[in-house]
């Protein structure tokens, strides 16, 4: 339960440093949170009396509530997200950099009894499995009642935190306040070097749970660096053939490419029948590591739950995610249909269900079927805890995580890059992950739909110097006695028709189980200048309506094609100028001479 006083547990470290913050933020209340039902329980009646909360309906949804966030405040903002170090050349080109002293300076200016009149939460959790040697405690601090609902479901919250922390110092201060909810006044600002994040003026997602982007990839990749294990932006997910091998892969899309529906595949019926299982491990966050006995690469997923986006979701696109989220769920800017017995519903676009004649749109506003706008923001989120997944793999809760057998990068390009191939090796894989294109969507603020270059689509999410990220990724390879094999997917090439080929979904178990066999030295391929592709009677067709000479189509690639792709990847390149590690210079070369 919600509690004015610490557990007997808290950590002296973390007495001391909540005591300063209070100091500074001034809050009227303190209040700890415990992380059990009950406090969950309290935490949304809180929420529904202030109004952070509506509570839908309780017969289609058990123990669903909504939220709507500022309407200024809808997604990242990542030209307000800064790495804070002493010099600029820690944080590196692709990152927004303060000096550190400086944006302490800012933010404490900001912070400075900005909790006057409201309660101040503290918050323990955990990043990671307990008992995993990678298993992180975080605390955060926030004005924010839905941070706290939010965090109860992304993160292992409470005080087994404090059990894992005992009285160690390394812990990683989160510090958020909504302030005013001012885009004039909100700072993101991470201090690797203190493990601390500063979050001041949004409520919103990665902005506001400091669990998630800022602790599980931005700190924990600056860590991972300097401790020889490794933060992705990737799904983990298990593949179970019907002879009874599992196999586990990581795969790093950007943001809204997917990665949520593809951890959560359904295979084909005829797939299902014949016995194949797919089952998520994780669906935004690996942390992996490399097994001293075995020398091979293992991976948790840090979370405990999931952030998805919800246009789009249905039965069809993702029926496991539906599965998730008909319970327990919190539902943030989609649009909220009053029912007659005055309770709630929940709509939004490409969703299961017809448009309803009225609705109250995402900003609040009544909306019908002929308003201009949408009624659920692009970027609407739900919040659904792990353990909702009908999928959700036994290894999910292992602290010996899982082996990784595949590492796959992905992007959605209408354009030249194919359906999927392989890396000829483990560098030549880092090369094709630090080279992904991406055309970008509403999960960011700024320009949709143009070719982003993103890093292991890592390039909002890297804590430090991308060239030291580089690096780090091919020294890996030395610590492995053998590898992951690497691959890149791309569900989302189109044809001269301006048309998706491949019908993606559930259907890329197809191109899975290439992947899972190439790993498995079963699978042919043929060399390629890009890497080894499939020929068209690799992939199964059967039952679906993409022809041998389609599935050509979308694994053929021109020379003209790979030359104006190596030219568009100049811009990543002339970024890293200067500071590009020079395995990925001779890669380039080489993709060259092979043209
Ligand atoms: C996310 C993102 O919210 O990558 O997961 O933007
Ligand atoms: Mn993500």
């Amino acid at each position: 339960m919600l509690s004015t006083t610490p557990p007997e547990a808290a950590n002296v470290h973390v007495l001391r440093w909540v005591d300063s913050v209070v100091k500074h933020c001034t809050p009227d209340t303190v209040l700890w949170c415990d992380g059990s039902a009950e406090e969950k329980a309290e935490v949304l009646k809180r929420g529904v009396a202030d109004g952070t909360f509506i509570q839908l309906n309780q017969k289609k949804w058990p123990g669903c509530y909504y939220h709507r966030s500022n309407s200024n405040d809808v997604a990242r903002t990542e030209h307000l997200t800064f790495i804070c170090t002493p010099s600029k050349d820690l944080a590196g080109p692709t990152n927004n950099w303060m000096n550190d002293q400086d944006a302490y300076a800012k933010l404490r200016g900001l912070f400075a009894g900005c909790m006057k009149g409201r309660t101040m939460y503290v918050i323990p959790f955990l990043m990671g499995v307990p008992g995993s040697k990678l298993a992180k405690v975080g605390v955060q601090l926030t004005d924010s009642l839905y941070v706290v609902a939010n965090m109860a479901v992304m993160t292992r919250m409470g005080n087994l935190a404090f059990d894992e922390l005992k009285q160690d110092r390394s812990f990683t201060r989160c510090v958020h306040s909504l302030g005013d909810v001012n885009p004039e006044r909100r700072y993101i600002c991470h201090f690797p070097q203190d493990n601390t994040i500063w979050s001041f003026g949004s409520g919103y997602g990665g902005n506001a749970l400091l669990g998630k982007k800022c602790m599980a990839l931005r700190i924990a990749s600056y860590l991972a660096r300097q401790q020889d294990w490794m933060a992705e932006h990737m799904l983990l997910m298990g593949v179970r053939s019907p002879e009874g091998e599992k196999s586990y892969l990581a795969a790093a899309f950007p943001s809204a490419c997917g990665k949520t529906n593809f951890a959560m595949l359904i295979p084909p019926k005829k797939y299902k029948d014949a016995g194949w299982e797919v089952t998520t491990v994780g669906d935004d966050i690996v942390w992996m590591w490399v097994d001293e006995a075995s020398g091979k690469l293992r991976a948790i997923n840090p979370e405990a739950g999931y952030f998805g986006v919800v246009p789009g979701t249905n039965s069809k696109s993702n029926p496991n995610a539906m599965a998730c989220i008909r319970k327990d769920t919190i539902f943030t800017n989609v649009a909220l249909v009053p029912l007659e017995d005055g309770t709630y519903d929940v709509w939004w676009e490409d969703g299961d269900w017809p448009a309803p004649a009225k609705a109250i749109d995402w900003q609040g506003h009544e909306w019908t079927p002929n308003a201009p706008g949408k009624a659920a923001h692009p970027n609407s989120r739900f919040t659904a805890p792990s353990t909702n997944n009908p999928v959700l793999d036994p290894a999910y809760n292992d602290p010996e995580g899982v082996r990784v057998s595949a590492i796959v990068f992905g992007g959605r390009r209408s354009r030249t890059i194919p359906l999927v191939y392989q890396a000829f090796n483990w560098i030549h894989g880092v090369y094709i992950g630090a080279t992904i294109g991406s055309e970008t969507t509403a999960a960011a603020t700024g320009q949709q739909g143009v070719v982003r270059r993103d890093p292991m689509a890592m390039l909002p999410f890297i804590g430090y110097n991308i060239r030291d990220y580089l690096v780090h990724w091919f020294q890996m390879r030395k610590k492995m006695v053998d590898c992951p094999r690497i691959f890149m997917v791309n569900w989302f090439r189109k044809n001269d028709q301006g048309k998706f080929v491949w019908p993606g979904f559930g259907e890329n178990m197809r191109v899975l189980k290439w992947i899972i066999d190439r790993c498995n030295g079963r699978a042919y391929a043929r060399e390629t200048v890009l890497g080894w592709m499939p020929r068209a009677q690799d992939i199964d067709l059967d039952g679906i309506n993409v022809s041998p000479e389609e599935l050509q189509s979308l694994e053929s690639v021109t020379p003209e094609d790979v030359k104006a792709e190596i030219m568009s990847q100049e811009e990543l390149f002339l970024k890293l100028a200067g500071d590009l590690p020079k395995e990925m210079i001779f890669q380039r070369e080489l993709l060259i001479t092979r043209l």
